[in-house]
């Protein structure tokens, strides 16, 4: 705390002279530590998403030293998860302590991928009340932290209720020429703002009070807009097929002119190929339509996915699978995705037709690490044989 004031002493000094207006970089949700697929980087011998996701985040740090703002404000899920690999901890700090060294003070909120039930003891983000220049509010509870002329008023994620608390006790400080609340939340009567993860906080917009210069929103993975002064600056990699169309990168904000500038970065693509619904095809035009789809647009190093549904088990055998590998083995992940049809009960409405058990059995092999085998060819044996059981009980 003593060495962010120092901090804060340098920004009055040097920066006040002209009053020019103070300028801050808001981004969120960079899931440092994510990693996802078997697909492996040759350079690190790391899981490649591991690291694209950190290739975006030390893209995100390059691009701030260029911009050079009066603060950085970090509004959550800094880590993928509660426990972050030694990797990703050194990792983060390592790219955090660029941006410190320029004396340019980064304010960190918890978000709910990082919050321990110990909040206080049991939190990694404790390591970064050691680091100068970095300020953690990983408590639960509301923090006010002052950088010259701005005062931040910071939220780590609790529970709705506490974290409205929290929003209503905010005074807007009058010594300070701007304002700046910062939260990890959805926003609730605006759907498309949630995640619909199981922790997650959710207010009312009318939570956005007007009365703050900015609001530095963190939780929902698209650069979005809420109000004139409230928004989320998005995550810097895409962490789901939901996220394929959003544009990755985060913000930069004029407080005086207010004006905010969204900055984008490149990060690999992913495309979610149209649904071949194959409720009404046969072996030869399933076969045309997955080849058709595939064939749309390259696929050089995606990630891609095409689901077909309303697949009966009787065609689902006619897949040539080392086919469809073939034709996307420049893709960095294929996944297939099929909903299975019981074809003797076909008499039920579709919905009820979906097989669970080879769903269990794929979201199981997604979860778990496979050394050494092809997870697609124990995916497709294990399909086989659970729809063969499924049949002979039926
Ligand atoms: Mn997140």
């Amino acid at each position: 705390m003593k060495i962010f004031c120092r901090l804060s002493y340098s920004i009055n000094a040097d920066r006040q002279k002209g009053r020019r207006g103070l300028k801050i970089v808001h981004l969120s949700d960079t899931h440092i530590g994510y990693s996802a697929y078997s697909k492996v980087d040759e350079k690190s011998g790391l899981n490649q998403r591991e690291v694209d996701v950190f290739n975006a985040f030390k893209e995100v740090v390059d691009r701030i030293l260029e911009i050079n703002p009066d603060a950085v404000l970090h509004s959550g899920d800094l880590f993928d998860s509660v426990r972050p690999t030694n990797r990703a901890i050194s990792f983060a700090i390592e790219q955090l302590v660029r941006i410190t060294d320029k004396g340019i003070p980064v304010v960190v909120i918890a978000g709910n991928h990082s919050t321990p039930r110990l909040q206080e003891t049991g939190s990694v983000f404790r390591i970064f009340e050691h680091i100068s220049g970095i300020k953690p509010v990983y408590k639960g509870s509301y923090e006010k932290i002052r950088i010259g002329d701005m005062a931040v008023h910071a939220i780590s994620h609790c529970d709705s209720e506490t974290l409205r608390e929290n929003i209503e006790m905010i005074k807007i400080a009058k010594d300070a020429q701007y304002n700046i609340m910062m939260l990890h939340a959805g926003v609730v009567g605006l759907s498309v703002f949630k995640m619909d993860e199981f922790n997650e906080a959710l207010i009312q917009s009318s939570y956005l009070r007007k009365e703050f210069d900015y609001i530095a929103l963190g939780h929902y993975h698209g650069y979005f807009e809420i109000n004139d002064n409230a928004c989320y600056a998005g995550s810097t990699e895409r962490f789901s097929f939901a996220e394929a169309d959003q544009k990755k990168g985060f913000l930069v904000v004029d407080l005086k002119n207010k004006r905010k500038e969204f900055v984008e970065i490149k990060t690999r693509e992913m495309i979610d190929l149209p649904i071949i619904d194959a409720s009404m095809l046969n072996a030869i035009s399933l076969k045309e339509e997955i080849e058709r789809v595939i064939e749309l647009q390259p696929l050089d190093g995606k990630i891609v996915r095409l689901r077909i549904k309303n697949l009966r088990s009787s065609l689902y055998k006619t897949i040539d699978f080392g086919r469809i590998r073939e034709m996307t083995k420049s893709a960095l992940v294929f996944d297939l995705r099929y909903d299975l049809i019981q074809e003797n009960m076909a008499v039920q409405p579709s919905t009820t037709m979906l097989s669970s058990l080879p769903r269990e059995f794929i979201s199981f092999l997604e979860r778990h690490p496979v050394e050494g085998v092809n997870k697609e060819v124990i995916r497709d044996l294990g399909l086989e044989y659970l729809n063969r059981g499924l049949e002979e009980s039926d």
